[in-house]
């Protein structure tokens, strides 16, 4: 038995040693915005073995899992002390999420999780449920996470037990082991999603994008991203809500859109990744959308290419929740490369790299959705004319590579 149990321990022990250490790959040429990677950066079977397993041989002499863990998605992210660091939303096979920090020295292979989970205080209402937690160091000093904290609807009726209120619970940290909790936040809308606290004061207050919504997963008459403003984070109130990014009929995000993690600001405008939602006969399609708001006043969009920026693709499109992906955190770094964290049908984590530059180029040189199918050929039509045009004036050696 007890050469079994070490038998065991040690294929397990390898098992995760060989997927932390397993090197990632770009795929290249990719579509010249960004580069996806050959493999999934952060996953449930990244768990440590010390979260799942009793390793205890004489309470546990066939090794079973004690807990188990579903799926690890939905991270937030920072680089913190010189690493690439991520708040995930892990899913236990209790259906229950919770935080837990993983890192990674390059941002893009060896992620690995931090010994303890983090065990979030909770406010005199307990949460049942937390989790897409938004990583956002602000000028204050302080980290904060904003995060949905899901609890029963008080005023479900005997026998509905699934009606549930969202809302946007804050927590700050100064090291991302201890969190000081705050009580939720307060908007003028019935429920909230996809909060995000922007990085710097906006008129000596903090600033505020929100996703109000009338019901748990239905929109009703919100669903578009919000901003408000609230004096103070220890109580934070928003008083007045405006939607500064409207949902459209026939759009990526006729349904609803979500902000994903804090904005990076460039010396353009304000650079926004969000996540879109349609209806179609499959269930809701989640595709992630970029716009710049303006550096002078940020609830003003700048730039808005038409369609989706990121899409799922192959295994990406299948998991728990299929055809989503989701991404709630990103990294600039100083050099301009940017690293963007997404989950993929709320199951796994991914990375794509891309930088300052590409992504500025995309929002200003993608055009708009024109909202008609004539609308979009014209686009194509333009290209082509352009790229005639160009081709006519190019030199003979050019022209050859170029009809290639
Ligand atoms: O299942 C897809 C996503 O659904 C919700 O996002 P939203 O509120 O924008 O519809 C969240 O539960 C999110 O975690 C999840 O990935």
């Amino acid at each position: 038995m007890h050469q079994q149990f070490n038998e065991r321990l040690r294929q397990l022990k390898q098992g995760h040693q060989n997927l932390l250490s397993t090197q990632n790959k770009k795929i290249t040429p990719g579509n010249g915005i960004f580069n996806r990677y050959q493999n999934a950066v952060l996953t449930a079977a990244h768990a440590p073995i010390s979260w799942r397993y009793g390793l205890n041989e004489n309470t546990n002499p066939l090794l079973m899992e004690r807990f188990g863990i579903n799926a690890v998605f939905n991270a937030g992210a920072i680089k913190w002390k010189g690493k690439y660091v991520l708040a995930a939303r892990v899913e236990g096979a209790d259906r229950k999420s919770f935080f837990a920090i993983a890192e990674s020295d390059n941002g893009i292979d060896n992620f690995s999780f931090w010994e303890y989970p983090v065990l979030m205080p909770e406010t005199s209402i307990p949460d049942t449920n937390i989790y897409d937690m938004r990583l956002i160091a602000h000028e204050d000093g302080w980290v904060y996470g904003l995060f949905c904290t899901e609890r029963k609807d008080p005023a479900a009726a005997g026998g509905d037990h699934t009606s549930a209120i969202a809302q946007c619970g804050m927590a700050r940290t100064k090291d991302l082991l201890k969190w000081e909790r705050l009580p939720d936040l307060k908007t003028p809308s019935a429920q909230q999603r996809n909060v995000v606290l922007h990085p710097e004061f906006v008129d000596g207050q903090y600033a505020f994008y929100t996703r109000p919504q009338d019901s748990f997963i239905e929109p009703g008459k919100g669903g578009g991203i919000g901003f408000g403003l609230a004096k103070d984070i220890t109580n934070a109130v928003i008083e007045k809500e405006e939607v500064i990014d409207q949902r459209i009929y026939h759009t990526i995000f006729e349904m609803k859109m979500g902000l994903g993690p804090a904005p990076i600001k460039t010396t353009e405008g304000w650079l926004h990744m969000a996540h879109g939602v349609r209806n179609t006969a499959a269930g809701l399609r989640y595709t992630l959308y970029l716009f710049m708001t303006s550096l002078e006043d940020i609830t003003k969009v700048i730039y808005k290419p038409g369609g989706y920026f990121l899409a799922p693709e192959g295994e990406e499109r299948t998991g728990d929740v299929s055809n989503v992906v989701f991404c709630n955190g990103w990294v600039a770094d100083e050099d301009g490369t940017i690293f963007i964290y997404y989950a993929s049908s709320d199951s796994r984590m991914h990375v794509v790299t891309s930088s300052v530059n590409q992504l500025v180029d995309y929002v200003k040189n993608t055009p708009a959705d024109g909202f008609t199918s004539a609308a979009s050929v014209q686009k194509i039509n333009t290209l082509i004319d352009s790229n005639n045009a160009y081709l006519k004036n190019a030199d003979q050696q050019l022209q050859e590579v170029l009809v290639k």
